[in-house]
């Protein structure tokens, strides 16, 4: 079985042309021209495979296997980017698993159980404020409903730009069967500097961090930026810059390195530099592997906004937009990637970033395959996986994806 790196790396690259930026950057939002000329490219790659759309736009990529009723092995990721990211996050795990596919069936390779290659929609947040969107609807932890509720910037829902987009159908039938995959493996990049830092070359994922985002808007009373003396101020900015800080604080003190805490967006009104911020809206992203602690930092949110309210006399509001339970992965699939990493090197590590696996393992045993990325730089137009490195990946990935489908 040979990966063939220059098709592989080819095809990445023609994939980071479908972006709203120039490169190295790339952007690529769900559902925009862009993200649908990109699933057109991966699409036209897929000969001899069948292909399945549901109805908010996963795409299924099969590879029939001689016993076609059996629970299939799945593999995959996503081809979203949020703005000015990089074009290795997601593509490797779509573009990867579909190398692994074709370097078995060209090597001989013939699978028992079927193979499937997964595109999840909408893994980024960017547009409808929700990660893993897809493949939450797989898993059932957003259903038929929230295709009115979730909406864009542009108070488009998610029913209407899906259905624009040329995926229509009912939302209630894109949950997956239960047993509907035998097991499921993506293979991404870290996201982080560990495999590069200690220049181990693989990494088998036996947890994902448990992540909660909130949208939290503080309003004040605005004002002229000249006439109103400061101790009349009810100023929204400063209200949200003591938030930030105290989610800071709450995320360094929690007594655990795992403990992570951002403020993503902050948008302020009305913008203006000669007028006092009279609302603002800061979008938060929180999380831990340990659910207590994420918690706990959720709790010290909470108890900071409630303070800064009482002290600034300003009107806050949080909403949880998710708050999701840790991901612990199958014994079974990480056997399959440590088997297939052979005499290789790898780590045993938790992912902190999340990823479609989060959710598909509430419904399949699952696991990950990392491979390293420069410096750990992603979500940034630098980020970087050595051909070598993403070649290697694509290898085991492959090897696991036979022997799972043997099984
Ligand atoms: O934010 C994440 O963890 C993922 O890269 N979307
Ligand atoms: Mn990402
Ligand atoms: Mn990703």
């Amino acid at each position: 079985m040979e990966v063939n790196q220059a098709r592989l790396m080819a095809e990445l690259e023609r994939l980071s042309s479908f972006s709203e930026v120039p490169a190295p950057a790339v952007t690529r939002v769900v559902f925009t021209p862009t993200d649908l000329q990109a699933r057109a490219y991966l699409k036209s790659l897929c000969e001899g495979f069948t292909i399945r759309e549901d109805a908010v736009g996963n795409t299924f990529i099969r590879w029939v296997g001689a016993e076609p009723d059996l629970p299939a092995v799945g593999t995959g990721s996503h081809i979203d980017a949020i703005p000015n990211a990089g074009r290795y996050d997601g593509t490797v795990g779509v573009l990867g698993g579909l190398e692994a596919m074709r370097a078995l069936r060209e090597g001989g390779f013939k699978p028992r159980r079927s193979i499937e290659l997964v595109l999840f929609t909408s893994e980024e947040p960017t547009r409808f404020g929700i990660g893993c969107l897809g493949s939450r609807f797989l898993a059932g932890s957003l259903n038929a409903s929230d295709g009115d509720r979730l909406k864009d910037a542009n108070q488009a829902t998610l029913n209407q730009v899906r259905v624009a987009a040329g995926f229509a159908g009912p939302l209630e039938d894109v949950p997956l069967k239960p047993g509907y995959y035998h097991a499921f493996a993506e293979l991404h990049i870290e996201q982080g500097p560990l495999l590069d830092m200690r220049g181990v070359p693989l990494g088998v994922v036996t947890a994902i961090a448990a992540p909660a985002s909130l949208r939290i808007t503080i309003e004040g009373e605005g004002g002229h930026a000249g006439a109103v003396l400061m101790p009349g101020r009810h100023d929204a900015f400063l209200g949200a810059a003591e938030i930030s800080l105290a989610l800071e604080a709450a995320a360094k003190s929690s007594g655990a390195i795992d403990t992570v805490a951002t403020t993503g967006i902050c948008n302020v009104f009305p913008g203006a530099v000669n007028s006092i911020p009279s609302r603002v809206e800061l979008s938060v992203d929180a999380r831990d592997i340990d659910i207590e602690r994420r918690d706990g930092m959720l709790n010290s949110l909470a108890a900071a906004c409630d303070q800064v309210a009482a002290a600034r006399g300003l009107r806050i509001t949080r909403e949880v937009l998710n708050a999701d339970a840790p991901a612990v992965c199958s014994p079974m699939v990480i056997e399959a990637l440590e088997r297939a990493c052979g005499l290789q090197k790898f780590d045993r590590m938790v992912s902190r970033a999340y990823h479609d696996s989060l959710f598909i393992s509430r419904v399949a045993p699952t696991a990950m395959l990392f491979i390293p990325c420069r410096a750990g730089v992603s979500h940034r137009p630098d980020e970087y996986s050595s051909p070598e490195d993403i070649t290697r990946g694509v290898e085991v990935l492959a090897k696991a994806l036979s022997y799972l489908a043997e099984a």
